[in-house]
């Protein structure tokens, strides 16, 4: 498959039924103008992980970047670390991404250890790990799922080490949640998404993507374990958060 990437224009046709979302080889070809017209703050997060690593990663450590879609995490690390600086298992639950994440990786950064694995995060034999990344993931699992996937997080990491975990999240006000999501609509109409695009978008991912609020995220970090956590970055109902694991 080539490399090529195109717009989306997934929801653009007014389907019978919309299908529920799913990362198969329609949305792997157009994925990277997708996230970046669909999630505020996509870019500012991927800059400022290269900046966070550079301050928090112990020389050498193992990174894991979980649920890596195309492998732009591993692409903004090394954009900013030489490659003796950390070597990276980049995983994916959906074949067709891990073929291109692959492909990019070992073309754009031939000399950084970055190996791409096709896997579920949610049965991983984790190695110990300096950096764990989960760039708009969890999400995309059964609510009840999350806790037992941080908590095998929390043990993975080496004392020093750090989470970070982007999310889309809804507030605990119902009224602050409807001017979040009806501004959220905004950005997309702003980015050249249709109405029709919107709409069909969001019912594809009802019962997909489930947000928690961020309470319920830093609760669940601090129940795993970790020593302190804090969102770093928001912008409307899409939030960064980093949790420490004391040294
Ligand atoms: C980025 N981090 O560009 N195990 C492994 N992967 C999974 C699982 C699972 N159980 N469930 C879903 N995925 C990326 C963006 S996208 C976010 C992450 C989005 C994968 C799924 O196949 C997809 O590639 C990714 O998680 C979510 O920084 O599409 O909004």
């Amino acid at each position: 498959m080539s490399n090529a990437s195109y717009r989306d224009a997934v929801f653009s046709t007014p389907l019978d039924r919309v299908a529920r979302f799913s990362f198969d080889e329609q949305v792997v070809s157009c994925f990277p103008d997708m996230i970046r017209r669909s999630v505020p703050g996509y870019g500012q997060i991927l800059g400022m992980l290269g900046e966070i690593a550079a301050r928090h990663l112990r020389h050498g450590a193992h990174v894991y970047d979980l649920g890596c879609s195309l492998g732009a995490v591993g692409l903004a690390l090394a954009g900013r670390l030489p490659p003796e600086a950390f070597h990276l298992s980049a995983v994916d639950l959906s074949p067709a991404m891990v073929e291109r994440a692959r492909n990019t990786l070992a073309e754009e950064c031939p000399n950084h250890a970055m190996e791409v694995v096709e896997g579920d995060i949610r049965h991983l034999d984790y190695q110990p790990s300096g950096l764990i990344v989960l760039n708009f993931t969890l999400q995309f699992l059964a609510p009840e799922e999350r806790d037992a996937v941080i908590s095998a997080l929390y043990h993975a990491l080496e004392p020093g080490g750090i989470l970070i975990l982007s999310e889309k999240i809804v507030a605990n006000d119902e009224q602050d949640n409807a001017w979040l999501v009806e501004r959220y609509h905004d950005f997309k109409r702003a980015n050249g998404y249709s109405e029709l695009e919107i709409s069909q978008k969001r019912t594809a991912l009802e019962n997909v993507l489930i947000p928690d609020t961020l309470d319920a995220h830093h609760a669940r970090l601090s129940g795993a374990g970790f020593d302190r956590s804090l969102t770093w970055f928001q912008y409307l109902n899409f939030a960064s958060i980093i949790a420490f694991k004391d040294a």
